[in-house]
C-alpha cells in the first residue's frame, strides 16, 4: 500500500476482529479460570430510527474508547448493544406509510446495525438484543406479574390527558399549547385505570443513595433529587362550617379538607383554600353547581403537566363554602377551586397564604382576597414593624420573624414551624407530613408497539394475571392502524379471551407498557441475554453494576430513576441482589453545526452551501448565504452532516477522531469540515511514519551509543504513555489527542542518521499505534502489522511506562519565602535537601528578602517546594 486507504483498512479489521471474535466478553462460569477483573462498559441503546446521526457517533466512539482501553488493561470487558425497539414512531410509520411497525423497526435495525459496524465499535455482539422481540419482553411480563404479587405494581384511576378526535391518551409531551399534536384537537382530561409502579416505596432510598453515587456529574445527581423532591411539613384539617347563606352548606358542613404545607408558621396568614379541579370535593360540587363544573372543563384543558400548569394565569372558582380556621377562633376561610393546585401532589388542596407565596399572591389579587403579612422579613428597618409592614405585589418567601399570629409572635421560621405543629396536634387538626414530589410511575399506554401487559379482565374475578404456561402474551400481527384508537383494542378477535380462574369469556387488558419499561432493566438482559429467566442471578451479580454508562442529559432524570427503581424492585422479588445499576456516569455534551438559511430564511443543509471568501453561497447556483448561530444538530434546522458521507469520505477513523479531539466529552463541540480535514491529514501523517523503512526492524535494542535526542524521544514515549493512560481514566480524551499530536512531531522531527534514531523511532511509533488504538482502533491496527506484528493489535496489553525514564532529570521548584512565592529554580531530580537549601537561598530574588540576614528556617520538601522563614 502506497497511501493511508482507510476505506480498505477499515474493512479489513473490522472482518478480522469479528472472525478473531476479540470483543467476546468471558462467561463468569466459563470453565477457564478467570481471574480477570471485569469491567462493564455500556451506551445508552438506541431507538432504531434507521440511520445513525452524529450524537450516536460521539456516544459510541467515547464508549468505544473505554471499552478498548480497559480490554488492554487486562480487564474482562462487557461491551454489548442493542435496540429500543418499541415506540410511537414505528406506529407513526405504520399510519403514514401503510408498513407494520415489526417490519419498519427490523428493516431499521439492519441499516443501523451495518452503520454502527462501518465505525469498527468493539461490541460482543453475540449479546445483541432487540426490546420488540417476544424473547426480550416476555421476561418483562413475568417481571411485573412478580409485582403484582409483591405489591409493587397496582391498579388505580388516573388522570389522563385525552386527545377527543384521535380517541387516545397523549404523553404530556404529544400536548402542545392545551392540544393534541397531531389532531389539533383541544386535550381532554379523563379518568382512567391505569397499571402504577410503586416508585414511591423507595423514594427516601433512592434519594439517600444518590450521595454514593460519586461518579456521577454533579448535575444529575441534583436533578434526581429535585425529581424526588423530598418536602417536609404538615398535614392540616379545615372543617367545613355551617354556613346559614349557604344552600349546600348542610350537605358538606363537618367534613374536613386535608391540606399540605410546607409552611405550617405561616397560618395565621391563610386567607382562603384552593382545592385542585379534579379534587373529589370540587367534583362533586360540579354535579349540582354548573359554574364549577364549567371551570373544571376550562382546567382539563390545561392538560396534566406541571409545566403547563406553572405558567397559566392564575384562575379560581368561588365554591361558596367555608371552613373554619384551625388555630384562630371563630374565623373562616373561603373555599376556591383553583388551576394551580395539581391533585397528584400533596393532598390536592392548600391553604393560601398570599403574603408569602407568589401563586397565593396573585391568586389574592385577581379575587379580591385578603393579603396579611406574618413574617417580618430579618432585614427589614427598625422603622418597619408588625403594624406598618405590607405586601403589594412581590411575596416575601424569606427568613424573618413571626408576626400577626398570635402566641407564636417573636418566633422565627423554624421555630414557628415547631410551634404550628404543637399547636395542631394538640387541637387534632394536623400532624408533621413529609411529601415526596416524585409519583408512583404509571406504564399503562393506549398503544399498539409495545409489551402487552400480561392481565385478563373478568367480570366476576376482576384482573387476573395470564398465567405462567401462557406466557408471553404476544401482540397480533394483523392490525389496522387506519382506524383512530388503539388497534389492539381495535382487532377483532385478540382481546377475547377465557379468564384463567372462573373459565368464563374475559377480555385482555389492551394497553401495552410505556417504553421506559424495556429501559429499566436491558442492562441485566445483556448479563446474560439467553438465560430463560431474563438473566441469571450470578451474571448479574458478576457484572453488575455497570462500571461505566455513557449517554444523553436527556436521560438524567425518568431513565436512570426507572433502572435505579428496578433493581430495586427485582432485587425485592428476587431476581438479584442490587441497588445501583450505574457506578459509574458520564453525560456527553451535543453535537453542533453552524446553520445556514438563503435569502428566504428557508434552512440549508451544510452541504448545499461553500465558503466565498469570508462569505457564504449556495453550491447549486452561488446565491448568498446567511450564516446564523451554531446550534445542537437537528433536522429541523437542517444543520446535520450524515456520519454515513464523513466515513465513507474519510474513514470511520477520522470521524472518531475528531470527535474525540476537539472538548472534553460532557461538553458541546462544533462539527466544522476543517477539523476533521485536520484529524484526516494527523491519521495520514501518522501511516507514513508506520511506512517509513527507515525505522529498525521489531525487537531493535537501542546501542549504547545512542545520541542523547534519541535518548530523548524514548523518554517522551514513556512521558506519553503515562498522561495518556491518566487522560483516559478521567475522561479527557482531547488531551489525549494533544499528547499523541506531540509525540508523533516528536517522532517526525527526529533526524534519521544519528545514532539510535532508527530504534528509538520504532520503539516510539509502536508505542503511538497502541497508544492511539483505543481511539482509532483500524489504523492502529494496520500500523501495527505494518511494523511487523502478526499478532492482533485488539488482543495486546496496554503499553506501561517505567516512571524512573519517564522522570525528568530536572525539575523546577518554587521557592516560598514567608509563605509568598518568590522565586522559581531548577534543580537536580532528588537531589540532596542541603543543594536544594542552598541553592534556594543563592537566588536573587531570596537574598533579596533575606537582606543579607540569614533565615529562621528553612523546610525542603524534595522535588515539590521549599519553604523560607525569614
Ligand atoms: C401554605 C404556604 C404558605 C405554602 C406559604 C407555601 C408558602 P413544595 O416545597 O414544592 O413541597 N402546595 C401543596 N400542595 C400543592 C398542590 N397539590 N398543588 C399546588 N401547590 C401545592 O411546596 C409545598 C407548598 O406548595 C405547600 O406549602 C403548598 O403551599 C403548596 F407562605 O402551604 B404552602
Ligand atoms: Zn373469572
Amino acid at each position: 500500500m502506497t497511501h493511508y486507504d482507510a476505506p480498505a483498512i477499515e474493512k479489513k479489521w473490522q472482518r478480522c476482529w469479528q472472525d478473531k471474535e476479540c470483543f467476546t466478553a468471558d462467561q463468569p462460569d466459563s470453565s477457564a479460570p478467570n481471574h480477570k477483573p471485569k469491567y462493564y462498559v455500556l451506551e445508552m441503546f438506541p431507538y432504531p430510527s434507521g440511520r445513525i446521526h452524529m450524537g450516536h457517533v460521539r456516544n459510541y466512539t467515547l464508549g468505544d474508547v473505554v471499552a478498548r482501553f480497559r480490554r488492554a488493561q487486562g480487564f474482562n470487558v462487557l461491551h454489548p448493544m442493542g435496540w429500543d425497539a418499541f415506540g410511537l414512531p414505528a406506529e407513526n410509520a405504520a399510519m403514514e406509510r401503510g408498513i407494520h411497525p415489526g417490519k419498519w423497526t427490523v428493516e431499521n435495525i439492519a441499516a443501523m446495525r451495518t452503520q454502527l459496524q462501518s465505525m469498527g465499535l468493539s461490541y460482543d455482539w453475540n449479546r445483541e438484543l432487540a426490546t420488540c422481540t417476544p424473547d426480550y419482553y416476555q421476561h418483562e411480563q413475568r417481571m411485573f406479574l412478580k409485582f403484582l404479587d409483591a405489591g409493587l405494581a397496582y391498579r388505580k384511576e388516573s388522570w389522563v390527558n385525552w386527545d377527543p378526535v384521535e380517541n387516545t391518551v397523549l404523553a404530556n409531551e404529544q400536548v402542545v399549547d392545551g392540544r393534541g399534536w397531531r389532531s389539533g384537537a383541544p386535550v381532554e382530561r379523563r379518568l382512567l385505570s391505569q397499571w402504577f409502579l410503586r416508585i414511591t416505596k423507595y423514594a427516601d432510598h433512592l434519594l439517600a443513595a444518590i450521595d454514593g453515587l460519586d461518579r456521577w456529574p454533579d448535575r444529575v445527581r441534583l436533578m434526581q433529587h429535585n425529581w424526588i423532591g423530598k418536602s417536609e411539613g404538615a398535614r392540616i384539617s379545615f372543617h367545613i362550617t355551617d354556613n346559614p347563606d349557604q344552600t349546600d352548606a348542610d350537605t358538606y358542613a363537618g367534613r374536613a379538607i386535608e391540606v399540605f404545607t410546607t409552611r405550617p408558621d405561616t397560618l395565621y396568614g391563610a386567607s382562603f383554600i384552593a382545592i385542585a379541579a379534579n379534587h373529589p370535593l370540587a367534583r362533586e360540587i360540579a354535579t349540582h353547581d354548573k359554574g364549577a363544573a364549567d371551570f373544571a372543563a376550562e382546567c382539563a384543558q390545561l392538560g396534566t403537566s406541571e409545566a403547563a400548569v406553572e405558567t397559566a394565569d392564575k384562575k379560581g372558582y368561588d365554591t361558596g363554602l367555608f371552613v373554619a380556621h384551625p388555630v384562630i377562633d371563630g374565623a373562616t376561610l373561603p373555599v376556591h377551586i383553583a388551576n394551580f393546585v395539581l391533585m397528584d401532589y400533596g393532598t390536592g388542596a392548600i391553604f393560601g397564604c398570599p403574603a408569602h407565596d407568589q401563586r397565593d399572591l396573585d391568586f389574592a389579587t385577581a379575587y379580591g382576597l385578603p393579603v396579611l403579612p406574618v413574617i417580618l422579613p430579618e432585614d427589614a428597618p427598625d422603622t418597619v414593624d408588625a403594624g406598618s409592614f405590607t405586601i403589594t405585589d412581590t411575596a416575601y418567601t424569606g427568613p424573618g420573624k413571626l408576626i400577626n399570629s398570635g402566641e407564636w409572635d417573636g418566633l422565627d421560621v423554624e421555630a414557628g414551624k415547631q410551634a404550628a405543629f404543637t399547636t395542631l396536634a394538640s387541637a387534632g387538626t394536623g400532624q408533621a407530613e413529609t411529601t415526596f414530589r416524585l409519583r408512583d410511575w404509571g406504564v399503562s399506554r393506549q398503544r399498539y408497539w409495545g409489551c402487552p401487559i400480561p392481565i385478563i379482565h373478568c367480570d366476576s374475578c376482576g384482573a387476573v394475571p395470564v398465567p405462567d404456561d401462557q406466557l408471553p402474551v404476544q401482540l397480533p400481527e394483523d392490525v389496522d392502524f387506519t382506524q383512530p384508537g388503539n388497534p389492539l383494542a381495535n382487532h377483532p378477535s385478540w382481546k377475547h379471551t377465557n379468564c384463567p380462574t372462573c373459565g368464563k369469556a374475559a377480555m385482555r387488558e389492551q394497553d401495552t407498557f410505556d417504553t421506559f419499561f424495556e429501559s429499566s432493566w436491558y442492562f441485566l438482559r445483556y448479563c446474560d441475554p439467553k438465560h430463560k429467566n431474563g438473566f441469571s442471578a450470578e451474571a448479574a451479580q458478576y457484572w453488575m453494576p455497570v462500571d461505566q454508562y455513557i449517554g444523553g442529559v436527556e436521560h438524567a432524570v425518568l431513565h436512570l430513576l426507572y433502572s435505579r427503581f428496578f433493581t430495586r424492585a427485582l432485587s425485592e422479588v428476587g431476581y438479584l441482589d442490587l441497588a445501583e445499576p450505574f457506578a459509574g456516569l458520564m453525560t456527553q455534551g451535543m453535537v453542533c453545526h453552524q446553520t445556514f438559511q438563503d435569502k428566504d430564511g428557508k434552512w440549508l443543509f451544510p452541504t448545499d452551501v461553500e465558503r466565498d471568501g469570508d462569505n457564504w453561497v449556495t453550491r447549486s447556483d452561488n446565491a448568498s448565504v446567511t450564516a446564523g448561530r451554531i446550534e445542537k444538530m437537528s433536522k429541523s434546522k437542517r444543520n446535520v452532516v450524515d456520519p454515513e458521507l464523513i466515513i465513507g469520505t474519510y474513514g470511520a477513523d477520522t470521524a472518531r477522531l475528531f470527535m474525540l479531539s476537539d472538548s472534553p466529552p460532557e461538553r458541546d463541540m462544533e462539527w466544522t469540515e476543517s477539523g476533521v480535514e485536520g484529524a484526516s491529514r494527523f491519521l495520514k501523517k501518522i501511516w507514513r511514519l508506520a511506512a517509513d523503512d527507515t525505522i529498525a526492524p521489531p525487537d531493535a535494542v537501542m546501542p549504547d551509543t545512542a545520541d542523547s535526542a534519541a535518548q530523548d524521544l524514548v523518554k517522551t514515549v514513556h512521558k506519553t504513555i503515562l498522561a495518556i493512560t491518566k487522560d483516559i481514566e478521567d475522561f479527557r480524551f482531547n488531551r489525549a489527542v494533544a499528547q499523541l499530536h506531540t509525540l508523533s512531531n516528536a517522532i517526525s522531527t527526529l533526524a534519521p542518521d544519528i545514532a539510535g534514531s532508527a530504534e528509538a523511532r520504532r520503539f516510539a511509533i509502536e508505542n503511538l499505534a497502541m497508544l492511539i488504538a483505543p481511539l482509532t482502533p483500524h489504523i492502529a491496527e494496520e500500523m501495527w502489522h505494518m511494523l511487523g506484528h502478526d499478532t492482533m493489535l485488539a488482543n495486546t496489553d496496554w503499553p506501561t511506562a517505567d516512571p524512573a525514564v519517564a522522570a525528568d532529570d530536572e525539575v523546577e521548584i518554587g521557592v516560598q519565602v514567608n509563605g509568598k512565592l518568590r522565586a522559581t529554580i531548577t534543580l537536580p531530580r532528588d537531589c540532596p535537601n542541603e543543594d536544594a537549601e542552598a541553592k534556594a537561598l543563592a537566588s536573587d530574588a531570596v537574598s533579596r528578602y533575606l537582606e543579607g540576614k540569614s533565615p529562621k528556617r528553612v523546610i525542603v520538601v524534595p522535588n515539590r517546594i521549599i519553604n523560607v522563614v525569614a
